[in-house]
């Protein structure tokens, strides 16, 4: 999978995509994740990107033009699936987007800054909004890196244990249960017996019984889902 991604601050996701999971994901070949600078894509002078809202008002917008260039320039390359703008109003981010989108071949984000995007990109090239929560970041690149990494893991091979991906949370509307390792007793707070009992079908069904407990206590609206 191809995962580009059009920021004026490059610069916040490096890291993100440099280390563990991810950074194997891309060594092994299986993850291809580019970031853009849009201050390339620009015609104005000194590299400007953004401008005053029409109408007024505190903030600035960031101009149809630089990003119509990079949209295109990119898509002349490479079909996109879908071209994602990152933006609080957007849908909630959730393991089901995820899932989904860990299907697809070729992804383009879009990151806002300031107030947003002039609408008409919205408009005309945009084919999903998505949010990961309700709270205001000072730009999408923090999304971006999120989303990049919860749709990374699941692109099959990227995680070493296959199994691993299924029992995460949510995967079925449940908490995951919880784990241990050693010691089995740590200033006498034990592990309970039935994990080190080496009864596999006890332990699954304790698991299921521990999942479906701690989704109750926590997260009760996940079960009416
Ligand atoms: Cl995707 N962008 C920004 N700027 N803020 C957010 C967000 C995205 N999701 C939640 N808050």
């Amino acid at each position: 999978m191809k995962i580009n991604i059009i920021s004026v601050v490059p610069d916040l996701l490096q890291s993100p995509f440099a280390h563990s999971i991810l950074k194997r994901a891309n060594e092994k070949g299986l993850l291809q994740i580019n970031i853009i600078n849009l201050r390339d894509y620009t015609t104005y002078a000194r590299a400007q990107v953004d401008d005053y809202a029409f109408g007024g008002g505190a903030g600035m917008v960031l101009m149809i033009e630089p990003l119509v260039n990079a949209i295109e320039s990119l898509q002349k390359e490479t079909t996109y699936d879908e071209v994602i703008y990152l933006t609080p109003d957007g849908k909630t981010f959730d393991q089901k987007m995820a899932n989904t989108l860990s299907l697809k071949n070729n992804l383009l984000l879009i990151c806002g800054h300031y107030k947003g995007i002039d609408q008409r990109v919205r408009d005309h090239f945009i084919t999903k909004e998505i949010s990961i929560g309700d709270y205001v970041l000072s730009g999408g690149e923090l999304a971006a890196a999120v989303l990049a990494d919860a749709i990374g893991r699941l692109i099959p091979g990227v995680l070493n244990d296959e199994t691993s991906a299924l029992t995460d949370s949510f995967q079925d509307n449940l908490l995951a249960p919880p784990v241990y390792t050693r010691p089995v007793d740590f200033r006498g707070w034990k592990v309970p017996d039935i994990l080190v009992s080496g009864n596999h079908k006890l332990i699954d069904e304790w698991r299921h019984e521990q999942a479906i407990k701690h989704t109750m206590e926590k997260r009760p609206d996940l079960m009416n889902d």
